[in-house]
């Protein structure tokens, strides 16, 4: 069986972003591939978080990824933390790792261009550590949305100096970006991805928001004077993002959902979508009250990390040896 690895940051509350383009899609190869996800708490605090409010988040990240669907007896669930071999791996690749690589990562610029004081070096590192992330567990296929396909590129670069350099040691691996739904956009601005940083808030819906506050979101959400259900993603990108949410939630092609609400207005299309994603919230949101209570979330991220660990530390100690770290007796 293949193996597969992905990773959620839990900054802030898991949104409809991380559901469509991530989190759902762990759940439907859980069946097929040997799935190994976990709570990437070490790429948070890349930037501050409030000790108490990541603590919350930590959990509820957990019990979202549970009532999302991600069965713990399929898939191997833990804290990124409680696997030390990740932030050793991660200080190794660094010294494998070029400063023009770390430069031309987009996330990074981005964040640079908009002036952002206090960047950290963390920032500027996490690409290495999402590397040992996904090397460690020699995984064939990293799931992501379409804002992680360069770190994924850079992990493949990463993977193959490292093995042309000490001998074939990790698996060189390949992003899965889903063709619905991989980078679902803010719906307060369509020209920008639908993100947990989202300080207005009103343009992200979070897997946690009340049903109402979503309906409401949805319903004014930003689309365009044309006054014509179409599918044209240039000119009418925040329709387009609608009709995509809802093709990725109920499965119907974004054709059929644009066909059925042609010439009505665009109060009816939104409606429609609003229905589904409340429907959808409503059963991860029951689910997730009863994973809270249940008090199981600490057994299973024991379980998934002592599993993990077995993993990675195995790689760790082969990429230790080639590289001549150790004394050998
Ligand atoms: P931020 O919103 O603060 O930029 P993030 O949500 O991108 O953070 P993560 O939580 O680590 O960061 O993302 C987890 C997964 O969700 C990644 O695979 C990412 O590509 C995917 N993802 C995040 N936002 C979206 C989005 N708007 N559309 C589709 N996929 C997304
Ligand atoms: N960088 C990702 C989260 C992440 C990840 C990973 C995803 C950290 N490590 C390993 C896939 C594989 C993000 O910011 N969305």
């Amino acid at each position: 069986m293949k193996r597969m690895l992905s990773g959620i940051k839990p900054t802030g509350q898991l949104t409809l972003g991380n559901y469509i383009g991530a989190l759902r899609n762990f759940v439907n190869y859980q069946d097929d591939y040997e799935m190994i996800v976990f709570i990437a708490n070490l790429h948070c605090i890349t930037e501050y978080q409030d000790p108490a409010d990541l603590r919350k988040n930590l959990t509820d990240a957990v019990a979202l990824y549970l009532a999302c669907g991600l069965d713990p007896d399929k898939a191997t669930i833990f804290l990124q933390t409680d696997v030390h071999a990740h932030a050793e791996l991660g200080y190794i690749l660094a010294c494998n790792t070029y400063l023009g690589e770390l430069n031309r990562m987009t996330q990074f610029k981005d964040k640079s261009a908009k002036g952002e004081k206090n960047m950290t070096a963390g920032l500027y590192t996490y690409p290495c550590l999402m590397a040992a992330d996904i090397l460690l567990y020699n995984a064939n296929y990293v799931p992501v949305g379409e804002d992680q396909k360069q770190h994924v590129e850079l992990t493949r670069d990463i993977a193959q100096r490292f093995n042309n350099r000490y001998g074939e040691t990790f698996v060189v691996p390949e992003p899965l970006i889903a063709k619905v739904g991989a980078r679902i956009m803010s719906l307060s601005d369509p020209s920008k991805k639908m993100s947990k940083s989202d300080e207005a808030n009103k343009g992200c819906i979070y897997l946690l928001d009340d049903p109402k506050t979503a309906r409401k979101k949805i319903m004014s959400a930003v689309t365009d004077s044309f006054a014509d259900v179409k599918l044209d993603k240039e000119n009418q990108p925040g329709l387009y993002n609608l009709i995509e949410i809802a093709s990725a939630l109920s499965g119907r092609s974004m054709e059929e959902i644009a066909d059925e609400f042609a010439g009505q207005g665009y109060g009816k299309l939104k409606g429609y979508v609003a229905d589904v994603v409340c429907s959808e919230l409503e059963k991860i949101q029951s689910r997730y009250n009863e994973i809270i209570e249940s008090r199981q979330i600490e057994k299973i991220l024991s379980e998934g990390s002592a599993k993990a660990a077995a993993i990675a530390d195995e790689t760790l100690a082969r990429v230790k040896n080639k590289i001549g770290l150790e004394i050998k007796y």
